[in-house]
Formats: C-alpha cells, sequence, structure tokens
C-alpha cells in the first residue's frame, strides 16, 4: 500500500483485500416453505399482530432462495470478491436436532459453487437470528440444550461445506439478540426479561465456543486453514460530557456492557468483573454459567468480525433505565450538527477508525474484518430509471477511507462487508428501510443496481477506493 498518494488519487487497499457484500438468510430469502424448510422463530414472530410494521414477513423477501443464479451474477456486476451471507438453519436441520434435510444442503451448495465460480469468496454465517421454532419451544437460547445443538448443527455444516468455506462467522450479533429479543421483546422470539437475556448472551458465547471446538477438530480432516469468528455490533462510546467523571464512568459501563461482555471472554479473559457484579444485582445469580464455560469461550476466535453503524453518546442519569441492560445512564440523541442516516444514527466514520485501533491494540495479532457497514438511505429509481444515491456513496467513502486510515495505522483488517448488497427485509421495521447498493423494487422484484454499487463496483475492482468530488 502506497500510503503516500492521497485521496486526491485514490486510496489504495492491500492486495488481497476483500471487497464484498453482506446478506442474511431470512433477510432476502423468502421461500420460507420451500424444500422442507422447518418453521423459524421469526416465521412465528411475523405473525404476532403488530410485532412487524406493515405487518411484513420474510415469505417472500427478496426471493433470493429462487434467484440465487441472478443474485451472485448481480454480485459480479459489483466486481466484489467476497459475499457474507448465512444459512438458514431450519432449511438444513428443520427441527434443530436431528434430520438433516438434503435439499436445503442442496441448495446451498449450489450457492456456494456459483460464488466460487464467479470468483466471490463466501463467508459464512451460521447463525443470523433464524432459530428453528422447535428449539424455542424448548426454551430457545435460554437453554444450555441450544448451544450444544448449535454446535452439532456447525459440524454439520462443516462437513458439507467445509471443503470450500474457510471462513465462518458463528454468531450474529449476541448484544443484539440479547436486547432486541430477549429483553425489549422487540425481535424474535419476543420475550421481555433481562435474566434471560442475560442467559441467553451466555448459551449464545456458549455455542460459539462449541461450534469453534468443532471446526478446529475437523482440521485434520483436510480443513487446516478453516478460521471461525463472531460479528459483534461493536458501538463505539464517549461520555456526553467529557469533562464529567459521571459521563465517563457510564460511558465505561455502556461499553462493558455492549462491547466487553462479548469480546474479553471470547478472547480469554473472562467476563469482564463490573459487568459481572452488575448482573448479578440487576438481574440475578448467573448459575446458569458452568465450571468451564469460559474455557469454552475462550477458546478464541479466529478474527473479530465488526459490524459497525454508529457511535453511542452516555450520560450519567439517577435512575435505572427500563431497558437498555437496567443501568442508570442515558443514552443521549444525535448530537446537533451531525449527519445521520434516514434513521436517525449519527453518520461518525473517525469512530471506526478508533474502533479498528482499539480492537488491534486490545486484542493483538488478531485479523479484523468489517463483516457489516451500511446505512439507510431511502433513494428510489428516478425519471431516468437511475437510483442517484449519493448520499450512500458519500457514506461508503467516508467508512472506507476510515478503514484505509486504520490499516495505515498498522491494524489488520482483512475485507469490508457492505451491508447489504440488496434493500430487504429489516426485522421489526420490515421492508420500510433501504440498505442495498442494490435497489429492490417489491411489486415486480426488479432489481436496479443504485449509483453507490456503481462506484462500489469501482473501488472493488481496481482495489483503490475513488476519490470523491
Ligand atoms: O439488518 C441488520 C442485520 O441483520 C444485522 N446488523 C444490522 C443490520 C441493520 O440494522
Amino acid at each position: 500500500m502506497n500510503s503516500r498518494l492521497t485521496d486526491g488519487a485514490g486510496l489504495p487497499f492491500p492486495e488481497g483485500f476483500r471487497w464484498g457484500t453482506a446478506t442474511s438468510a431470512y433477510q432476502v430469502e423468502g421461500a420460507t416453505g420451500a424444500d422442507g424448510r422447518g418453521e423459524s422463530i421469526w416465521d412465528r414472530f411475523c405473525r404476532v399482530p403488530g410485532a412487524i410494521e406493515n405487518g411484513d414477513t420474510g415469505d417472500v423477501a427478496c426471493e433470493s432462495y429462487g434467484r440465487a443464479e441472478e443474485q451472485v451474477r448481480l454480485m459480479a456486476r459489483l466486481g466484489t470478491n467476497a459475499h457474507r451471507f448465512s444459512l438458514a438453519w431450519p432449511r438444513i436441520v428443520p427441527t434443530g436436532a436431528g434430520r438433516v434435510e438434503p435439499r436445503g444442503i442442496a441448495h446451498y451448495d449450489r450457492f456456494i459453487d456459483l460464488l466460487l465460480e464467479h470468483g466471490i469468496s463466501p463467508l459464512v454465517t451460521l447463525y443470523h437470528w433464524d432459530l428453528p421454532q422447535p428449539l424455542q419451544d424448548r426454551g430457545g437460547w435460554r437453554a444450555r440444550e441450544t448451544a450444544e445443538a448449535f454446535a452439532a448443527y456447525a459440524g454439520i455444516c462443516f462437513e458439507a461445506f467445509g471443503d470450500r468455506v474457510r471462513d465462518w462467522v458463528t454468531v450474529n450479533e449476541p448484544w443484539i439478540v440479547g436486547l432486541l429479543g430477549h429483553q425489549l421483546g422487540l425481535h424474535a422470539p419476543g420475550e421481555k426479561s433481562l435474566a434471560g437475556s442475560v442467559q441467553a448472551m451466555h448459551h449464545l458465547l456458549l455455542g460459539h465456543g462449541l461450534a469453534v471446538g468443532a471446526l478446529r477438530a475437523g482440521r485434520g480432516a483436510g480443513r487446516e486453514a478453516a478460521r471461525a469468528g463472531i460479528a459483534y455490533s461493536l458501538f463505539p462510546h464517549a461520555p456526553a460530557d467529557p469533562g464529567s467523571s459521571a459521563d465517563a464512568a457510564a460511558a465505561h459501563a455502556s461499553d462493558g456492557y455492549v462491547n466487553r461482555w462479548f469480546l474479553d471472554p471470547v478472547h480469554g479473559r473472562g467476563y469482564p468483573d463490573d459487568m459481572l457484579r452488575h448482573w448479578e444485582e440487576a438481574a440475578g445469580k448467573l448459575d446458569f454459567i458452568q465450571a468451564d464455560d469460559l474455557e469454552t469461550i475462550g477458546a478464541g476466535s479466529d478474527f473479530i468480525g465488526v459490524n459497525y453503524y454508529t457511535r453511542r453518546i452516555v450520560s450519567a442519569h439517577e435512575e435505572r433505565s427500563p431497558g437498555d441492560g437496567a443501568w442508570p445512564w442515558k443514552v443521549e440523541p444525535p448530537q446537533p450538527g451531525v449527519p445521520c442516516t434516514d434513521l436517525g444514527w449519527e453518520i461518525v466514520p473517525e469512530e471506526l477508525t478508533a474502533l479498528l485501533l482499539r480492537l488491534h491494540e486490545d486484542y493483538p495479532g488478531v485479523p479484523l474484518m468489517i463483516t457489516e457497514n451500511g446505512g439507510i438511505f431511502d433513494d428510489g429509481p428516478g425519471e431516468d430509471g437511475a437510483v442517484h444515491d449519493e448520499r450512500r456513496t458519500r457514506f461508503l467513502h467516508a467508512h472506507l477511507a476510515a478503514v484505509h486510515r486504520a490499516l495505515e495505522a498498522g491494524a489488520p483488517v482483512e475485507g469490508y462487508f457492505h451491508w447489504s448488497l440488496i434493500d430487504n427485509f429489516e426485522w421489526a421495521m420490515g421492508y420500510r428501510p433501504r440498505f442495498g447498493l442494490v435497489h429492490l423494487d417489491r411489486t415486480t422484484g426488479r432489481r436496479t443496481v443504485k449509483d453507490s454499487g456503481h462506484w462500489y463496483a469501482r473501488a472493488a475492482r481496481s482495489g483503490v477506493v475513488p476519490p470523491m468530488r
């Protein structure tokens, strides 16, 4: 990388950098009843009146299950050399444990082959929130049994696809699963229990550790290079008043809740003491943590998956908030003058540089991958049929420049996966938010590569982020 080149000439990225897009099964596949797929917690949750905006569901989504070939051609048009997607657990093991569905395996076999034929390397997520409903009926992630079933399912996937897939994300965003799925009830399975959410987050980490064990056990079987990591939803933190020690303490505590509670144990340091104290006080005894769980969880992670969207500015507060971990703090609204996406998330790319450098410092030697980054910009086709989404292009440019700065400062960033390839099902918000590089017209199914997609293609093809005018 020639660091003397300025943005005027474009920003060159290292040889072998992975230029990717990201999706997840339930958000894009549709075809929820096809080929023996079992029911997932999202199929069930979408049927709860009022749970999802507009009554939307993932039944059809982007029809990616039936249009896999077209989807891969789209990626090839974008010039990307990598793609992150998730396997739907209920397609592979329809009831969560036990019988394997060969048609599910065949579908992903073909999808992986298609990617490879187009020179696109797969980064495969095993769990992106679509838990088989029968496991939920037995306690879901609150139950230890689910972590064990997850490891067995992971082993099936390593066996089936490990000859072509090197890199695996075990679990996507364990904090969000705990917060939205189990504490606030806004995501499937719709539970509202602080104690339950702490238990679920522990079992997600345990599932990761057990899956890593299964992956490593298979290394002798021709999968020596296999790697696994978690994709964390990481939020840099700042105190609302930099001069206030109470705000600084609140920001540090919130960082423990959102970031350190996950990163520390996976990297062999155990759960952070401040957080253990907090959970015991706010959520009760943590007696579901068994003697060697932390050793299993701490078996490690071969890379850190960074899902980065925005930051959290926190101020100290007298009262405990009912949500957000029952902490005495307040998350501040967007700061005046800071640009935001259409959902009101602050756009702060410089925080991404700082986050990557912090991870490099705190967990030295571990490769980093931006497994998600993106924003909601509600642009659609104009009269000329094109989608002139200049704000997304600027967002991309700013965040890739932030990654470039981190690389120059020595952070081992291996790739960038834009969330998302295509406008898709955004969970409780249904199809309203648009995150894609490709616009989806849900009435006609028509796909239109947005201007941001064309811009990203220039970067991905050349390995140089073009300057912005
Ligand atoms: O769409 C989600 C994705 O499933 C997980 N990470 C955040 C994205 C945008 O909200």
